[in-house]
């Protein structure tokens, strides 16, 4: 048994939560490359960007709840924009909204106190905001020219300080969870390996830090993925959506049902794996009533049926 990820094994079912910018337009988090939304225009968002009804402590206590034991949130998504206070780059919640208030901060605390373990989702590869980012598809070509991108003035300017301050500002985190590396080499995918366990060695990285096989210390499977049994040798993830996107949208209003819901968990829990349910708060930092309702229903069933 791996010891490492036991406390994570053990866990077996935790919050995912996709909340940015994004959550103003109200389509999902892939909005800003979706619309192919200037750099400039897409800052605007951030000078609305006010969640005040943001409350990290009624996050966490719904997260109990439902029966989870761990939180992944975005601290960055591919927009770029870095929802916690960096010196590293000014496009971030302190500097470039009016909220003044760091929530990942906020969360830090509210989960150190309830017995909550956070984790942040953070997309190395991807980031539509910094001229130097480069995917092996889903780049900003309309405010940046391919040919002029320098890598690693984005990994060593934007991306590696924006860990040391994630890993350094927020106490003991449980995980990273990275997301897609393609194009990724195998000499950074390494280098960042290597530089997070430098920075917090007991802290996991998901399989999604780099295409390469074999790489981070459990594997996320597919959004939405459950697999088969026995397939798999080393620790699993799956990443779901209550509707079918991340970020907050009015436009999807497909949902799950609660039964549905806790017989994809069983599902997942029976194969030995993690389930990683996602919500998507709103623009006032709220998690849709709707979805608190679905996962305080898994969390009655669980309760129930399951001593922990
Ligand atoms: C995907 C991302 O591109 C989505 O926006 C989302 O974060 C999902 C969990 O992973 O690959």
């Amino acid at each position: 048994r791996d010891q490492k990820t036991e406390w994570w094994t053990k866990s077996r079912f935790g919050m995912f939560i996709h909340w940015g910018l994004y959550a103003i337009p109200a389509q999902g988090e892939w909005f800003m490359y979706a619309q192919k939304l200037p750099v400039h225009e897409y800052e605007k968002l951030a000078q609305q960007f006010n969640p005040t009804a943001f409350n990290a402590k009624a996050w966490v206590t719904l997260a109990k709840e439902a029966g989870m034991r761990y939180i992944v949130i975005t601290a960055k998504h591919h927009d770029g924009f870095a929802m916690f206070q960096s010196k590293a780059d000014p496009f971030n919640i302190m500097d470039a909204s009016p909220f003044g208030r760091d929530p990942m901060k906020e969360l830090a605390e509210a989960c150190q106190e309830a017995g909550i373990t956070l984790c942040f989702y953070y997309s190395h590869v991807i980031d539509w905001h910094h001229p130097h980012s480069l995917h092996k598809e889903h780049n900003n070509t309309w405010d940046y020219k391919l040919e002029e991108k320098r890598f690693s003035e984005y990994w060593e300017g934007k991306v590696k300080p924006q860990l040391r301050e994630l890993l350094t500002e927020y106490g003991k985190i449980g995980l990273l969870w990275f997301d897609t590396a393609g194009g990724l080499s195998e000499e950074d995918s390494k280098d960042i390996v290597q530089y997070v366990r430098s920075l917090q060695p007991e802290c996991l990285m998901n399989s999604r830090v780099s295409h390469f096989m074999g790489m981070g210390d459990y594997v996320s499977k597919g959004d939405n993925e459950i697999g088969m049994s026995g397939e798999d040798r080393r620790p699993w993830e799956t990443p779901m959506t209550l509707n079918q996107s991340w970020g907050y949208t009015t436009r999807d209003q497909v949902w799950k049902t609660a039964e549905s819901l806790i017989h994809k968990l069983v599902n997942v829990i029976g194969k030995g794996g993690n389930l990683l349910l996602n919500v998507g708060p709103t623009p006032e930092g709220e998690i849709p009533e709707l979805s608190a309702q679905r996962l305080r229903e898994v969390g009655e069933w669980t309760h129930r049926n399951a001593e922990s």
